[in-house]
């Protein structure tokens, strides 16, 4: 099996739009290899000008799980070309692009050891609603765990709101999805490892077990509360998190 080569499929099958086939179904690779697909994959956006702004943790709900058929935590690079600045998302850059209701924190400090539940907070900036467009490269959005992975977590895009204190209690404000004002997705922070500060720990952990560190000024994306959903021409997407206040952007 060649890294490189699986890399840049994955790499044109995101900047053409345009679906490939499962890569669990032409070779047998595991979760660590998956990681080093990943890694080669975002390194060719690397190479075109983009740069590293946060990450992002998948599948830390039941939610999530139940819908993609998948049952562990997982999580992708992001880059600054991911990040919509003007409110507007052009659906014809994307395969089959679904949004989903999103916290994300932004670190103060550089993240280099794992970290308590306790200590995170010293860690983090400023918290935020936001919303995470995901887009799986594999045809009719079916994966395996080692797949998605490899495909850098279906990541997209992403929306980021208002940030607030880290004083903000996080454990059970409620997250909805609206689409044109209507709710699409509805659920609560604490469908979130119980906590979405648990994601902040599970970050530290990942990123010292697969040897990156998380800068200080990097995105931390929670991962979803709710099941994720497909977008439609001509929509306002809204995200709504109590005390958070509310996000949006608009397909184009
Ligand atoms: C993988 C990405 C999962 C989340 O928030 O759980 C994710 C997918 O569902 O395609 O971003
Ligand atoms: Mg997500």
């Amino acid at each position: 099996m060649n890294i490189q080569q699986l890399a840049r499929e994955l790499d044109e099958a995101a900047s053409q739009a345009r679906p490939i086939g499962q890569l669990s179904q032409k070779t047998t690779f595991n979760v660590e290899t998956a990681y080093d697909i990943q890694k080669e994959s975002i390194a060719q956006r690397y190479e075109r000008g983009e740069a590293f702004i946060g990450l992002k943790l998948g599948f830390t709900s039941e939610a999530k799980m139940k819908q993609m058929g998948v049952s562990d935590m997982i999580w992708g690079r992001l880059t600054d070309s991911m990040l919509i600045r003007d409110g507007k998302l052009r659906l014809d850059q994307y395969i089959h692009p679904r949004a989903e209701p999103e916290i994300c924190f932004y670190t103060r400090k550089k993240i280099d050891r794992a970290i308590s539940l306790e200590e995170a907070p010293e860690f983090i900036d400023a918290i935020a609603p936001a919303i995470e467009i995901i887009d799986s490269r594999y045809e009719n959005f079916k994966f395996s765990l080692e797949d998605v992975i490899a495909d850098n977590c279906s990541s997209a895009a992403l929306v980021v709101g208002r940030w607030h204190s880290v004083d903000t209690d996080l454990s059970n404000l409620s997250m909805k999805l609206l689409f044109n004002g209507e709710e699409k997705a509805a659920g609560t922070s604490a469908a979130i490892l119980g906590n979405p500060w648990r994601s902040v720990e599970a970050a530290a952990r990942l990123a010292v077990q697969y040897g990156i560190h998380i800068p200080a000024g990097s995105y931390v994306l929670a991962g979803a509360a709710t099941a994720a959903v497909y977008l439609e021409p001509d929509t306002e997407v809204k995200a709504v998190v109590d005390q958070l206040g509310e996000t949006s952007f608009h397909t184009i």
